[in-house]
């Protein structure tokens, strides 16, 4: 794997290119959650890739070219080859199954990929919600609302923990890392109790947030 670090107008960044073949990319932030979580995905897979800074704070997501990759001006978007993705979930669901045969094995077969799949939609349509932008707003009946919200979901997430070493079942899944950027946030605000007063949740999360694949995604942060 070579590495070089190459320096655009507006950020510092770092390229790693495939000795052969197509460099995939992921187009995105650093800062951005669902950046992070293609990021943690790729990292975990231990394939290699580009990252290429889209420039959110200068509004370059909502223009062309980057349109042509999401019409919906959002990051991240994904190229391998001719594939075009964007929804960084069904990214890391395609690289999982696309390199299925690299680095950290993300996903099951059959019934135990229902299964887990069961619990990957709960982080996206339940935790994330709840976790999201707590804090983030001066509206109290909203953050206590979103605070009730994750109080629920912590609750299930203890009792299935207390039953299986990880969310979608005894490995280390794509449901698990799809919580990580949350997670991170959330251990950073004043939520951190809820998942402190939870033993299961709270032995989960610090396994999940030391994953050495996780802490390359955080370093990539702290050198922007
Ligand atoms: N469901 C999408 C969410 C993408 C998303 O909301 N991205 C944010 C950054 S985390 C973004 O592009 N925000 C810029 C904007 O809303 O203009 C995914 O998982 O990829």
């Amino acid at each position: 794997m070579t590495m070089t670090f190459v320096t655009s107008p507006s950020s510092t960044y770092m390229t790693i290119r495939r000795r052969n073949g197509n460099t995939m990319k992921v187009h995105g932030e650093v800062f951005s959650s669902a950046t992070q979580r293609v990021l943690a995905c790729l990292y975990e897979k231990e394939v290699d890739f580009e990252f290429v800074p889209v420039g959110l704070r200068t509004g370059a997501h909502k223009k062309q070219p980057f349109l042509s990759l999401n019409p919906f001006g959002l990051v991240p978007a994904f190229e391998d080859g001719d594939m075009t993705l964007f929804e960084s979930r069904t990214i890391n669901l395609y690289i999982a199954h696309a390199y299925k045969d690299k680095g950290t094995q993300l996903i099951y077969d059959g019934k135990k990929m229902a299964i887990a799949s069961v619990w990957m939609d709960v982080e996206a349509h339940q935790f994330d919600s709840a976790a999201s932008k707590l804090g983030g707003t001066a509206d109290v009946s909203a953050v206590q609302e979103k605070e009730a919200k994750l109080v629920r979901v912590l609750d299930i997430y203890e009792v299935r923990l207390a039953q299986f070493k990880y969310l979608g079942g005894d490995d280390f899944t794509l449901v698990d890392l799809h919580h990580l950027p949350r997670l991170q946030r959330l251990m950073g605000s004043q939520m951190k109790k809820l998942v402190d007063s939870r033993p299961h949740v709270s032995a989960w999360c610090a396994d999940i947030l030391a994953r050495p694949a996780w802490l390359k995604v955080l370093a990539m942060q702290a050198n922007n």
